[in-house]
């Protein structure tokens, strides 16, 4: 059974999950009409990635006894001056959104909860690897600044990352 301290503090990172998943949809879109194929869908898989992050506590809140939360989510940023712009939002977001698991696990810890404790450890290691991901992503786009020509071989191999990650949940 949730104590009502970690039920809230779960509730909250749902929120999270949910905004998360908003926002990389508005970039998702955002790309797209500005004819970038590949990073769209790379967005697009992201948004789908936290809606699933979202529903996987959804569903850890509701079988430990407590009511998963369904709330009204922040607007998302929808246009970005520039794609360098918006892999920084991405990078920045994802960095708070690690904060925000760092301190739920610490909220476990502190209740002696164990069961949610080891429930986060998987949050723990997918933000390391999203962190990681928006970083070498935006070490590319610094690397090709304005050339547009850099920016389209960039949209194709950013499809191969969309490939190999839609892999990656076929297998799981
Ligand atoms: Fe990338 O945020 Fe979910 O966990």
């Amino acid at each position: 059974m949730l104590s009502k301290s970690i039920e809230s503090a779960l509730n909250k990172q749902i929120r999270i999950e949910a905004e998360s998943s908003q926002a990389y949809l508005a970039m998702a879109v955002w790309a797209e009409v500005k004819g970038l194929e590949g990073i769209s869908g790379f967005m697009y898989d992201q948004s789908d990635e936290e809606r699933e992050h979202m529903l996987k506590l959804v569903k850890f809140v509701n079988e430990r006894g407590g009511h998963a939360h369904v709330s009204e989510l922040k607007a998302p940023s929808v246009s970005f001056t520039s794609f360098k712009g918006m892999f920084e939002t991405l990078l920045e977001h994802e960095i708070f959104v690690s904060e925000s698991i760092n301190e739920l696990v610490h909220i476990s810890l502190q209740e002696k909860d164990y069961a949610t404790h080891n429930f986060l450890q998987w949050y723990v290691a997918e933000q390391i690897e999203e962190e990681a991901t928006a970083r070498t992503i935006l070490d590319k786009i610094k690397m090709i600044g304005d050339d547009k020509g850099g920016l389209y071989l960039f949209d194709r191999d950013i499809m191969q990352l969309t490939v190999n990650s839609a892999a990656d949940i076929t297998a799981k």
